[in-house]
C-alpha cells in the first residue's frame, strides 16, 4: 500500500493536519492505537487561542469545528482579593472556547464522516522505517492481521510517549527539560465557572477554575509531587478550593475525575529527522498554567501543514527543510510565557517552596500587568498567542 503521509497519532495535531491535508486533495493515512470512542471523550484543554482561531479561520472552518468567542478576561486573585484583566484584542479574531474534546469530535466527523478521509484506529505495534535516501515505509498491526504502508513523509503526533520521536536514533536529539517540583491535582467538576475564569494566587497555594461547558469547570490545585488519590478527598478538594479562593459560598459538586500533573517543561530538538517531522506533545511539553499545550501543537500544524503543501504540491522542499528552524523560536517564547506564568502563580502564593523574597518579587510582577500597559499589552498577546 501507498500514500503520500502517514500521520501516527489521531489528537489534536495529528487531526488537524490530516483535515488540511484532506482538503488539500493530498493523500494521507492516519494511525491511531486506541478506538474512536476513547478518543473522543479525553478531556484536556479548553480554549483555541486567537491564533489557532486565525488559523482555522484561513481554511473556512473555524464555524465547523469551534465553538463561540472566549472570555477575555482572567481574574487574578490573591488571598480572595480580586482584579480582572482584561485580554486586549488589537488584531483579526478573539480565542474561542471550545474543549479539546468538542475540536476532536468536530474535527473526526470533517474528516472522516465529511470527507471519507483515512483514519485506522485500534493499531498496535507501528513500526517506522526512515532510511536515508528511500521512501518510508510504516508497519502496524490490527485485528485483520499485519500491514505496511509506503509513504513520502511520516508525520508524528503521537504525544510524548508514542512511537514516532523514540524512532530516532541516539544523539540526533537534544532534550531540554525543566522541572518544577511540584504537580498539579486536575478536577472535572459538575459546577460551571459562574463569574470569570479564575487564576488564583494563596498562602495555602494556587487554585485555577477554567470553564470546561456550561455545566462543567476544571478545578487545578498545586500539590505536592508525591500526593496521589489517597491524599484528596473529595471534601478535601473541596474544602481547599474555598481555602484558597477565600470564598465559603463555594459549594460541594459531583468531581468526574482527579489527577496528577508532575509540573515540567520539555522541548525536543531538532524537531525533524530525514523524512519524519514531529508536531505537537511529540516535541514539546508546557505545564498547563498557561493553556497553551494544545495551541502549540496547532501552531506546529500551522507551518508544517504549509510545508508539506509546498513539497507535494509545488515540488519545493524549503520550507519543510526549514520546519524545525521556523517552529522553534516561536515554542521558545511559549515555553518561557509558561513559566513565567507557573512561576509567577507558585511563588507569589505559598512561600514554602522559594521563600518569601520570591513571594514578594513574583507579587510585583502579578501586579505590574495592572500598573503598566505595557506589561498587559504583552500579557495579552501571549494570552492570545500572536506574538
Ligand atoms: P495528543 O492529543 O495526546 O494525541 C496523541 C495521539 O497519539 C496516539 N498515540 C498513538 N497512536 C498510534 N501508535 C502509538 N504508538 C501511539 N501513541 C500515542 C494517542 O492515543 C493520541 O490519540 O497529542 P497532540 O496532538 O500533540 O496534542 C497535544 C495536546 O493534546 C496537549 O498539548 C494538551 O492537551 C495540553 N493541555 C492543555 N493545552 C492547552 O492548550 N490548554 C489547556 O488548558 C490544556 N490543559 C492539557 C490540559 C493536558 C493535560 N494532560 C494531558 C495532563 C490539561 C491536562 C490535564
Amino acid at each position: 500500500e501507498e500514500t503520500k503521509v502517514v500521520i501516527i497519532g489521531a489528537g489534536v495535531s495529528g487531526l488537524t493536519l490530516a483535515t488540511f491535508l484532506q482538503k488539500s486533495g493530498v493523500a494521507c493515512v492516519v494511525l491511531e492505537r486506541r478506538d474512536r470512542a476513547y478518543t473522543e471523550t479525553r478531556q484536556r484543554a479548553g480554549v483555541v487561542d486567537a491564533r489557532a482561531v486565525q488559523m482555522f479561520e484561513r481554511w473556512n472552518m473555524a464555524d465547523r469545528l469551534l465553538s463561540g468567542p472566549v472570555a477575555q478576561t482572567i481574574d487574578y486573585r490573591l488571598n480572595g482579593h480580586s482584579r480582572i484583566f482584561e485580554v486586549a484584542g488589537e488584531d483579526g479574531s478573539p480565542g474561542r472556547f471550545c474543549t479539546q474534546q468538542m475540536l476532536i469530535i468536530n474535527l473526526l466527523q470533517e474528516l472522516i464522516d465529511n470527507m471519507a478521509g483515512d483514519v485506522r484506529f485500534e493499531v498496535t505495534d507501528v513500526v517506522i522505517q526512515n532510511e536515508e535516501d528511500q521512501h518510508p515505509l510504516v508497519s502496524y498491526s490490527d485485528a485483520s492481521g499485519s500491514h505496511q504502508i509506503r509513504c513520502d513523509y511520516i508525520i508524528g503526533c503521537d504525544g510524548d510517549r508514542g512511537v514516532s520521536r523514540a524512532s530516532i536514533p541516539q544523539g540526533i536529539l537534544t532534550r531540554y527539560s525543566h522541572e518544577f517540583g511540584y504537580a498539579w491535582l486536575a478536577a472535572l467538576v459538575e459546577a460551571p465557572v459562574t463569574g470569570n475564569p479564575i487564576m488564583g494566587i494563596s498562602d495555602y497555594g494556587c487554585v485555577a477554575q477554567l470553564p470546561r461547558g456550561p455545566h462543567r469547570s476544571r478545578y487545578y490545585l498545586q500539590c505536592a509531587l508525591s500526593d496521589g488519590h489517597e491524599d484528596w478527598s473529595d471534601e478535601r478538594l473541596w474544602n481547599e478550593i474555598r481555602l484558597r479562593l477565600s470564598d465559603n459560598a463555594i459549594e460541594n459538586a459531583t468531581v468526574h475525575d482527579k489527577f496528577f500533573v508532575p509540573l515540567r517543561s520539555v522541548v525536543y530538538a531538532p524537531m525533524q529527522y530525514r523524512n519524519l517531522f514531529l508536531a505537537g506533545d511529540a516535541a514539546h511539553l508546557v505545564p498547563p498554567a498557561s493553556a497553551k499545550g494544545m495551541n502549540l501543537a496547532l501552531f506546529d500544524i500551522d507551518i508544517l501543514s504549509k510545508a508539506l503543501l509546498g513539497a507535494i504540491l509545488d515540488q519545493d522542499k524549503t520550507a519543510l527543510e526549514n520546519y524545525s528552524d521556523t517552529v522553534l523560536p516561536h515554542i521558545w517564547n511559549y515555553q518561557d510565557f509558561s513559566v513565567w506564568m507557573t512561576d509567577m502563580m507558585h511563588d507569589a502564593g505559598d512561600p514554602g517552596q522559594h521563600g518569601t523574597f520570591r513571594q514578594m518579587t513574583a507579587r510585583a510582577r502579578l501586579d505590574n500587568l495592572f500598573n503598566s500597559p505595557t506589561a498587559a499589552r504583552m500579557h495579552s498577546e501571549y494570552q492570545r498567542g500572536t506574538n
